[in-house]
């Protein structure tokens, strides 16, 4: 039922097709190669601005404001957002304005944090982007409230998108979508895979993924890394959004809580700065197979996979997919954490 629900919402196409997996045969090798590490590559989906989780669930979201008649998408993320970035180029992408607020929410101090990265694809992506003071939380802000008001007194219709394209009725369909996929590849490969990896922050990637894969009774082998540091909040999130998007795609029963699996021992106690625990598996996933990993997300989930392997946490012959988000661009705010 699940599947042919999700393909009768709109959907803008934005992505290349089918994000590529393939297998991490050095990472493999270097912990002991009992455990097979897979990759599937959203940081590669797209030919907009790099991509990314946010491309994937703006496909369905970006289909409603047009079907809305909306001018001006309206979002919000932290200076250094891939969010806000994925927003600013679909807007361009498809002739729509975007209007960004970036809010203050890591304390990192170096000279071009404000400047590079993220934020300075936004800008010459054409974005109106307003920095903002306040500190990190996912949940709605009056700043943004704030933004989604001057669109309208200049005549503008917004079509606002929370942080993160999350807690939004839509904000699950991309990665309900996702977990089809990797099922159509599973065919092709001729093997299941026995979990999945994600990084999870504002939810809805892993609320999708969540809500996709219970159809076939899978849900539980999706294992989210926390990358909040406001755990409770990021779970109550993500099973809000988890089944708010299996009622849209006609799941057809409940989601428990067993099915939503969050791991908190990764995130370096704070969002967006990374531990060394965090910068070691930066540096190993970039040594082994040449796949480059960020400090805000991707290498929290990356030192969350590692340390699981080391642990021995999977059984001997499982087969564990790593779900690359994205999130590279941040990389150039971040080179102290790097000191060669
Ligand atoms: C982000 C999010 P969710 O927010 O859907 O849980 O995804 C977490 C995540 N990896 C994982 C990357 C590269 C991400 O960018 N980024 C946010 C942003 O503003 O960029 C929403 C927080």
């Amino acid at each position: 039922m699940s599947r042919s629900a999700l393909e009768n919402f709109p959907r803008v196409d934005l992505r290349f097709g089918p994000s590529p997996i393939h297998r991490l045969d050095r990472l493999t090798e270097h912990l002991g190669g009992k455990v097979e590490l897979w990759a599937k590559r959203e940081d590669v989906n797209s030919g907009i601005a790099f991509g990314g989780n946010k491309t994937r669930k703006l496909e369905y979201l970006a289909a409603d404001a047009i079907k809305q008649g909306c001018d001006t998408l309206v979002s919000i993320g932290g200076v250094q957002s891939n969010h806000t970035r994925q927003v600013a180029a679909v807007a361009a992408k498809l002739g729509l304005k975007a209007v960004l607020v970036q809010e203050h929410w890591v304390d990192w101090d170096e000279v071009n944090y404000e400047k590079t990265g993220n934020i300075l694809l936004s800008r010459i992506l054409g974005a109106d982007v307003r920095l903002d003071p306040a500190g990190f939380d996912i949940g709605f802000r009056k700043s943004w409230e704030d933004a989604i008001s001057s669109v309208e007194d200049r005549g503008g219709k917004p079509y606002p998108i929370p942080a993160g394209a999350s807690d939004h009725v839509l904000g699950g369909h991309g990665f309900a979508g996702w977990a089809f996929e990797v099922e159509d590849q599973e065919k092709e490969l001729g093997f299941q895979f026995d979990n999945v990896i994600v990084c999870s922050v504002t939810g809805s990637t892993q609320g999708g993924m969540i809500a996709g894969f219970a159809h076939s009774n899978r849900a539980q082998s999706v294992i989210g890394i926390d990358a909040s540091a406001t755990v409770e909040k990021t779970w109550e999130q993500i099973a809000r959004i988890a089944r708010r998007t299996a009622e849209g795609i006609e799941l057809g029963r409940e989601i428990a809580d067993e099915e939503i699996v969050l791991l908190d021992r990764w995130h370096d106690d704070i969002y967006g700065i990374a531990g060394p625990r965090t910068i070691e598996a930066i540096e190993l996933a970039a040594r082994t197979d040449g796949m480059i990993t960020d400090p805000v997300y991707e290498g929290k989930s990356m030192a969350g996979m590692i340390d699981l392997v080391r642990e021995g946490y999977f059984p001997e012959g499982s087969r564990v997919l790593y779900a690359h988000l994205g999130g590279q661009p941040a990389i150039n705010g971040y080179t102290t954490a790097f000191s060669y």
